[in-house]
């Protein structure tokens, strides 16, 4: 049986991810589905002045985790640079805060030229490889350039956009053509992929055949394979986590109020500054809730070393103190904003207690804490789900409370609407919400998307 070789990014160590304390949506998924026998490539997260550009195998239940180090002229290129200054703001449709820099995407392309000359040498010919996210879109032209004839997929966990909106990345058709070095594309939604698709008829050298597009006498399948989550599991861990001591302490804490709960990276994607002002109108235009709710913020901090993170790190900080300035009572503050990372059991006792789960990104490839947030309740008097038309999961979870994120009333009356909300109307949005998120699991995703290239 052909071996199953993950590529990404950053890999988590052996174990992590399901009690750990986590913070990337990736890692969760892969991690329930990796089998014994894997192999899981990819950078180690450390920098140092002199990579030796060995990897370091760590053994983990069957699973090799092989990882390098980076230099810090490619952690700036390339990391910092292209992948997460360029490529992530253009993806996610900000492209006032899109930095272009021919050196850095240099630097992207010959890390992702070091990753294929690792990876070679520990590949097998029938080896199948699936390479994960926007940091490595060029790494299966750099293994066929070395000569890799094998098997290897994409999938791309961020959004795809309207041709549009990609061609103001200078190298545009460059990535277009290094998503063709792949024989599997998969995408969160049927969005990205005809989006994918509408770009290929767009830029010039490509042709589009039903769901295929040829380029260079290469074909490469796109699908639409949306992730999910072990959500047996997370329900189990939920129900559990309600029970335990921390959970009762938070409980208590509440007095008996309202619980809504936001939890992410802290990322400009993710909609922080619109929900804060969307929690101040609420509280400023329906005082009847005054007292009865609070907000659990966790922002769990992330890409320190880009300055938009900085930035939006310090608005947030001034946001939540002006909230709490304008209408805390000397016995209720409105806002409870953390931005360290809570344990995921914690994190999914929280989930179960809450009242609204409050889902809000400007845009998201998908969004797990979405399903892991519905996943999370007591299907007998369920919290309510408000989402954000913009996130992936809105094409599934389509019985949420939708809400388009930019418009602060939206999220006030949206919230309103929610507290207010009969039990037995959330529990039938619930029970529909549930079904998607029990059907479409992280499991399925996995299978969905290695029969696809099996059947390449
Ligand atoms: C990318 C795409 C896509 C969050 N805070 C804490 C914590 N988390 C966990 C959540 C969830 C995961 O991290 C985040 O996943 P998301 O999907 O919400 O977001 P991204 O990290 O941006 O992931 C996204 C995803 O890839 C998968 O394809 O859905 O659209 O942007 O599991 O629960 N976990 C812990 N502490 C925290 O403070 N333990």
């Amino acid at each position: 049986m052909a071996r199953l070789v993950i590529v990404s990014n950053r890999v988590p160590p052996p174990r992590a991810g399901r009690g750990g304390a986590s913070a990337g949506g990736l890692a969760v998924a892969l991690q329930s589905f990796v089998a014994p026998g894997t192999l899981w490539f990819g950078w180690s997260g450390r920098v140092v002045d002199k990579p030796s550009g060995k990897p370091r195998v760590v053994e983990g239940q069957g699973v090799s985790y092989a990882t390098i180090d980076l230099g810090s002229d490619d952690y700036d290129r390339f990391y910092v640079g292209f992948a997460n200054s360029s490529l992530w703001p253009l993806l996610h449709f900000r492209l006032g805060l899109m930095r272009y820099r021919r050196e850095d995407f240099e630097g992207y392309l010959a890390v992702n030229a070091g990753f294929a000359d690792v990876l070679l040498k520990m590949l097998r010919p029938d080896d199948m490889v699936w390479v994960h996210d926007y940091h490595l879109i060029p790494l299966a032209a750099a293994m066929r350039e070395r000569g890799f004839t094998g098997r290897i997929g994409f999938f791309l966990h961020i959004p795809f956009v309207p041709a549009s909106v990609l061609e103001a990345l200078p190298p545009a058709r460059d990535l277009l053509l290094a998503l063709c070095a792949h024989d599997v594309v998969g995408f969160q939604t049927q969005t990205h992929l005809s989006d994918f698709l509408d770009c290929a008829r767009r830029f010039s050298g490509f042709a589009v055949e039903g769901q295929e597009v040829v380029t260079n006498g290469r074909r490469v399948r796109a699908i639409a394979d949306p992730i999910g989550i072990d959500a047996q599991g997370f329900a189990r861990v939920a129900a559990r986590a309600a029970g335990t001591a921390y959970i009762q302490r938070v409980r208590e804490s509440l007095l008996g109020r309202s619980l809504a709960i936001s939890a992410e990276r802290l990322d400009y994607s993710k909609g922080l500054p619109n929900r804060f002002e969307g929690f101040a109108r609420l509280l400023a235009r329906f005082p009847q809730h005054h007292r009865k709710i609070s907000l659990l913020q966790i922002a769990a901090r992330s890409r320190e070393d880009v300055a938009e993170y900085q930035a939006l790190r310090r608005e947030l900080d001034r946001l939540a103190g002006d909230i709490n300035g304008r209408f805390s009572q000397f016995d209720w503050m409105p806002l409870r904003y953390m931005t360290q990372t809570v344990a995921r059991t914690k994190l999914a006792g929280l989930f179960r207690i809450a009242h609204i789960g409050l889902v809000t990104p400007l845009r998201d490839g998908m969004n797990l804490v979405a399903k892991e947030f519905v996943a999370a309740q007591d299907p007998a008097d369920p919290g309510v789900l408000i989402l954000s038309q913009f996130a992936g999961a809105a094409e599934e979870l389509t019985h949420a409370v939708m809400v388009n994120p930019y418009d602060p009333d939206a999220i006030a009356e949206a919230m309103s609407t929610a507290l207010e909300m009969s039990l037995e109307e959330r529990q039938e949005r619930h029970a529909v919400l549930r079904r998607a998120v029990f059907d479409v699991t992280a499991a399925r995703y996995c299978n969905v998307f290695v029969d696809a290239l099996k059947g390449h």
